[in-house]
């Protein structure tokens, strides 16, 4: 059955409404051909607010079909064709920009400020920036006596992405927009846990005129939905933003089929601190770096490393700076931290604290749950926790946590700051605080990330490289890395008489 929006509001019982959300599939919004749909929580109150599909393989296939055939004429339209579309699906996404940050704030729990500000704007951004990265894109051409080579950057055809929950229309927007600019149709899965804004970006998509197929997203769990998608033989490459055992389980699905995967896996980052900061600013920044959306970010500084000289000093100011943040009802616009993600998830991150204490960790703030008062009674809250006397080989400070929850370690000298940042298997990004430029780029030069800030953090040109190193993760995205990763090279070499 096909409709045209992507929720329909049906009646569960006399006293409640139910919203529905569909796969959208070349160009409508269809039901799960069987039957089947998971419950959607909004974090903030604990409630079921909503019904998302759980697409089977077959509504993958008939996605994966639509846009086969949809590739045909997106892939042969002329770069400015191409651009155009993704510079209005970018005017829809501002157009709609409150309702959009209202619906990711009920999906994920998230402060409202945040989505508003932040991440829904960075959405319409990323369709922006690759509409006009292809407009300046060019062909290269080797040249001799005996030929001339051209070489072109075709694309797949079919592409797949997957993508989280922490910041849902923001990283399902960064791998469409490329894969969509680069020539590809797309089969996109959203996470189940958040699957809203993705819905509404189909809205966006039907009511701007983009061609049915060309984005198709089909929304489902892991299991079915997702590993649906990177198994399909019509799929050439797959993009993939998530934990890191998931990504090993799309590696082992891929690699027998010769699929290209990018994987963006979780971290562990260090935040290097040394004596001679901008203490104020580096202060207020690894707040931030801490505790950003519930620390569900996984560029989130979780180990926090500070030059012993200024390690109390570091450690008072930060816990009273901590204890000063307002955990609340992600609508309330004074709200630091708002819910995190799902009742799973907030078990799992309070057993990590649990686990801490018994490896010897001192709690300095936080540390629980938070029960929010008023609306947010039922809702899914913990407070922002600080954690110092950790070895650094216990997994509080090896395992990735994902949630509002740092650790401390002092550090006597340049090689031990370096020796305790690389000793965990995971290589996201890395902090570094200091005023001595050499030693800045001596530090991160030598530490095993794939993106390092000095005396900053989140700062984002998106022309650059992102991806991580170790098991965070395999490929670069982000400016010419994504269109190269959603292209294949073919080179013609003309021979001359
Ligand atoms: O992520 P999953 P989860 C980390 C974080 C978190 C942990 C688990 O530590 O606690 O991962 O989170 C889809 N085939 N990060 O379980 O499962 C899934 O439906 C294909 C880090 O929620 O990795 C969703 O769309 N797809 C992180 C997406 O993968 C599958 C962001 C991510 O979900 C699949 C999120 C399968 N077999 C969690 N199984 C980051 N790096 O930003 C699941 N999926």
């Amino acid at each position: 059955m096909s409709v045209n929006t992507s929720r329909e509001v049906t009646s569960k019982s006399d006293a409640t409404t139910m919203l529905k959300i569909r796969s959208f599939i070349n160009g409508e919004f269809v039901e799960p051909s069987n039957g089947q749909w998971l419950d959607n929580y909004d974090p903030a109150v604990g409630e079921v607010f909503s019904q998302v599909a759980d697409s089977p393989r077959e509504d993958v296939d008939r996605a994966v079909a639509a846009a086969s055939l949809a590739s045909r004429e997106w892939s042969r339209l002329a770069i400015e064709g191409r651009s155009n579309w993704l510079n209005k699906i970018a005017d829809g996404i501002q157009e709609r920009s409150a309702e959009l940050a209202a619906a990711e704030c009920r999906d994920s729990g998230k402060p409202l400020k945040l989505a508003r500000d932040f991440e829904i704007p960075r959405a319409a951004q990323n369709f922006r920036f690759f509409a006009s990265l292809i407009a300046g894109s060019s062909t290269s051409a080797h040249d001799s006596p005996i030929a001339l080579n051209i070489t072109l950057a075709q694309p797949w055809g079919v592409g797949g992405t997957i993508s989280p929950w922490n910041l849902p229309l923001y990283l399902f927007t960064w791998k469409v927009a490329p894969a969509l600019a680069a020539g590809n149709c797309v089969v996109a899965k959203p996470s189940e846990v958040t699957p809203y804004t993705a819905s509404l970006l189909g809205e966006i998509c039907q009511s701007v005129g983009l061609p049915p197929g060309v984005l198709n997203i089909v929304q489902g769990s892991g299991g079915t939905t997702g590993q649906a998608l990177v198994e399909h033989p019509g799929i050439r490459a797959v993009s993939f933003t998530g934990g890191t055992a998931t990504g090993a389980k799309i590696a082992a699905a891929t690699a027998p089929l010769f699929k290209k995967v990018s994987l963006e896996l979780g971290g562990k980052n260090p935040n290097i601190i040394f004596a001679d900061c901008d203490f104020e600013k580096m202060l207020a920044t690894t707040f931030r770096s801490s505790f950003q959306n519930q620390g569900q970010i996984c560029l989130c500084g979780s180990r926090i490393l500070v030059e012993r000289s200024i390690y109390e000093r570091f450690r008072d100011a930060f816990v009273s700076l901590t204890e000063r943040a307002r955990v609340g009802d992600p609508l309330d616009e004074s709200s630091d931290l708002g819910a995190v993600v799902s009742r799973p998830h907030q078990q799992k991150i309070l057993a990590a604290i649990e686990r801490a204490k018994q490896e010897g960790g001192r709690v300095l703030t936080g540390g629980t749950a938070v029960n929010v008062p008023g609306r947010c009674a039922n809702g899914w809250f913990v407070a922002p926790t600080i954690i110092e006397n950790l070895a650094q080989s216990c997994s509080t400070n090896q395992q990735e946590i994902f949630g509002p929850v740092v650790t401390l370690q002092p550090f006597d000298n340049e090689p031990e700051a370096l020796s305790l940042a690389n000793d965990v298997p995971y290589g996201l990004s890395a902090t570094v605080w200091t005023s001595d430029v050499n030693r800045a780029l001596r530090v991160a030069e030598q530490v095993q990330t794939g993106v390092v800030w000095v005396n900053g953090w989140l700062v984002r040109d998106l022309r650059t490289p992102f991806g991580g190193m170790k098991e965070s993760g395999v490929g670069r995205e982000g400016g010419l890395d994504s269109l190269e990763f959603w292209t294949q090279k073919k080179n013609i070499c003309l021979c001359r008489n």
